[in-house]
Parts: structure tokens; sequence; C-alpha cells
């Protein structure tokens, strides 16, 4: 078992007391059977002996499936079974104690309750989250506020670890769940106690894999909130109804070349980066002609408006240096998660300006709203947004997550990028 690789798809949490009084190892020999991908037996009240020795023997059988064993709080128990990993809750033993017991080769997973729960957890040698409860559930009651949709959905824009989600989840309410950009759901009582656990996790793996998106669609989801920041910023909507003031756009035309001059060099080493055949090949021409496109938009409006050479400000020097820091590593997959909201957000922002603008043609900034929001740039973001996605498909939730992360970095970072400047 691979700590960095695992699938969280469908995650079965056992709960003795909501089994009917059937044997927990045949439960999850369904489970499994019906594509539940891993398993966290969760004892609260048995003694330490029958722990460790039901352990040993779902490790056993688990092992056949090369599905992950994880236990709830006992880092005792996990070690006496060997274990795959633990489950820890914000109350349980601190992680940074439990990495050094078990090692650098356990899962560690932590339950988060909030937002705060997930800033710290991003600092913390662990493998996944479980943000809890996401709906209230009879299941388990001395929980915190759920996160509802909304929360998950705010959640998965906060954090490059993998998540899963636990607290109501079953074959009603899985697929809006997984669509809000879950890697999988935690579940109890829909399986455990379904007459039969395999049909149900059937169905549930069925509704994890047809929603749960593509890596794209879910980084999307995850910059939804920034997203709406940007499109209300002042200086865009300033731009969109003509009035923003020219010191301001030079301003912003001043950064946009020093970054660009920077962006188009690392956009090329992108496309040499890949492998041969179609995509390369469409990657670069946009590449050629996106960088084209862009750059007399920008003569254009800099003979128009005038566009003296300027130091770069920090927002600018700061997105440069993230993108480079993975253009350098030669990381394929996360340096196409960091540059893609550049192209993606423009296309997107040039769009939406393109549908709210005044005067058209009239309007001082009309070249730069079409050149974003033109056929080109559209066919462009849309192979790109391809080629991500089949980058993304072969890589691990762990590395998916990561990916995502760039991408949220980097659109917060096309953020400031306007706010410096206006
Ligand atoms: N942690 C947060 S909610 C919960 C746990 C263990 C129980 C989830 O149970 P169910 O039956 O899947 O809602
Ligand atoms: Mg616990």
């Amino acid at each position: 078992m691979n700590r960095f690789d695992f699938d969280l798809s469908l995650y079965l949490v056992t709960d003795r007391q909501l089994s009917a009084g059937r044997d927990i190892l045949w439960i999850v020999n369904e489970a499994v059977n019906g594509g539940c991908t891993v398993v966290q037996l969760r004892e609260k009240h048995c003694c330490t002996r029958e722990f460790v020795e039901l352990a040993k023997k779902m490790k056993t059988m688990l092992s056949h499936f090369n599905v992950p064993l994880i236990i709830n709080d006992r880092v005792d128990v996990a070690l006496a079974a060997d274990a795959d990993g633990v489950h820890l809750g914000q109350s349980d033993m601190p992680v940074d104690i439990a990495r050094s017991i078990l090692g650098d080769d356990k899962i560690i997973g932590l339950s988060v309750e909030n937002l705060s729960d997930i800033q710290a957890a991003n600092s913390l040698d662990i493998d996944y989250i479980a943000l809890s409860p996401v709906f209230g559930t009879p299941t388990k009651t001395d929980t915190n506020t759920p996160f509802l949709l909304d929360g998950v959905r705010k959640a998965m824009a906060q954090t490059s670890l993998p998540v899963v989600g636990i607290g109501g989840m079953n074959r009603a309410t899985a697929h809006d769940a997984m669509l809000c950009g879950l890697d999988g759901i935690a579940v109890v009582s829909d399986i455990v106690s379904s007459l039969s656990p395999r049909e149900s996790a059937e169905s549930l793996i069925r509704i994890v894999r047809d929603n749960n998106g593509s890596w794209c669609q879910n980084a999307w989801n995850a910059i939804n909130p920034i997203l709406n920041r940007i499109k209300k910023h002042p200086f865009l909507m300033e731009m969109a109804a003509g009035t923003l003031p020219l010191h301001k756009f030079t301003r912003y035309l001043q950064q946009d070349r020093i970054y660009l001059s920077n962006y188009s060099v690392e956009f090329f080493k992108l496309a040499e980066m890949l492998p041969e055949g179609e995509m390369k090949d469409l990657f670069a021409q946009f590449a050629h002609d996106g960088m084209e496109a862009e750059e007399m938009m920008q003569n254009q409006l800099a003979q128009k408006y005038g566009c003296p050479d300027a130091p770069a400000l920090q927002g600018t020097i700061d997105y440069m240096n993230f993108t480079r820091k993975f253009i350098d590593s030669e990381d394929l997959s996360l340096s196409m998660a960091a540059m893609l909201p550049c192209m993606w957000v423009y296309n997107e922002v040039g769009k939406y300006i393109m549908s709210i603008e005044e005067n058209g043609r009239e309007n001082p900034y009309h070249e730069w709203i079409s050149c974003y929001s033109s056929e080109m740039m559209d066919e462009g973001v849309k192979n790109t947004i391809t080629l991500v996605n089949e980058m993304a498909a072969k890589e691990s939730p762990q590395r998916r997550a990561a990916m995502r992360n760039a991408f949220v970095t980097a659109t917060e970072l096309e953020w400031r990028f306007w706010d410096q400047v206006y």
C-alpha cells in the first residue's frame, strides 16, 4: 500500500451497533466486493484485545483486495495489527506524535470541523482530511455545525490534501456532494445497516465514479468564490463600463507586459515538455497564436494610451515566481495547473465583460475585452482543459489535490494582479 497513492472514492467506516447483529468481517467483505476502496475500523466500545484481533483479521482479508485498512483513533491498535494507517479527530492524539510513532509509511487521516481546522491541517504531515460532518446524522450526534454543500465547496478551495466528506453521505446525497469536488465519500449507515452492504456499495461507487467530475471541473468549482471576487472587482467592472481611469489601465498594462514576457517563455517551455502527439501540436499552436494576439493587443493599446516601462510590483513578482518554481522543476502536471488560470480566468473574464460591456466599440478598452473573449482563446483554453484532464487522470489522488492547490493559488494571484494596479 502506497501512502501517497490510494483511492478515497468510497470509504467505509464500520459501526458495530448499526450492523444489525451481523458479523463485521462479513459486512466489510461484502462492501469491498461491492466497490469500497478504503475501510476504517471504528470500534468505540470493545476491549483492546478484541479490537486488535478483529483488526488483524480484517487486515488479512483486505490485503487480498489491495484496500487499505485504517484504524479509528487507536495508534497502538494500528501498529499491533500492522494496519495501513489511523484516522484521528480533533481531540485525539496530536498528528505529529502519531506520525513519530507510526513512521513515514503509514496513512494518517484527520477529521476537520471548520475552515480553521483545514488551515491547520494543511501544514501537518497527513494524507487526507475528512470534512465532518457534511450533514447532520443520527449515527454521530456530538458533531459540530455541518459544512453543508456550500461549506464543502469552500473547503475544497482551502487545501491541497485529498478530501472526503462524512456525515449523511448516502445514495440520496452522494451525487450532489461529489459535484462539490470531493475526492470521495465516507459512509457508515448506508452500507453497514443495508440489507445488502454489497449492493449498497455498488450503487454508491457508481454514483461517485459518475460524478467525480473531471479534474478541471473540480478545480473550477474550487475557485468559484475567487472568480466571483474577480468578476466584481472595480477594475473589471469599470473596464466593462468604460469608466476605468486611464492611469489605472496603463498601470495594469505595464505590469501585464512584464508578466506576459515571462509567461510566454514559460508557455513555450510547457509545450516543449509535452510528449509528442496531437495535443503537443495543438498546445504549441495555441502558445504561439495566443501570445501573438495578446502582444498585438497590448502594443495597440500601448500606442494609443502610452505605456512607459515601469518596475514590477510585488503581486507581479510573486505571480511570476509562483509559476517559475513549477516550470523550473519540470513538473509538467503542476506547471500546467499553475499556468492554467492565467488563460482560463482571462478567457472567462473576457467573455463575462463582453456580455455586460457598455458602448461596445466605443469602450476605450474594447480591444482588450475582445482579445480574451475571442474564439481563438476559447478554442485554446478548451484544448488545454482536455489536455490537463488527461494528465490529471493519470495522477494519484494526492497529486491531483496538489494540482488543485496550485490552480487555486494561481487564481488568487490573478485577483491580486488586478487589485494591485487599481
Ligand atoms: N464522523 C462524522 S459523522 C460520522 C462520523 C463517524 C458518522 C457518519 O455516519 P453516516 O451514517 O454515514 O451518516
Ligand atoms: Mg476519533
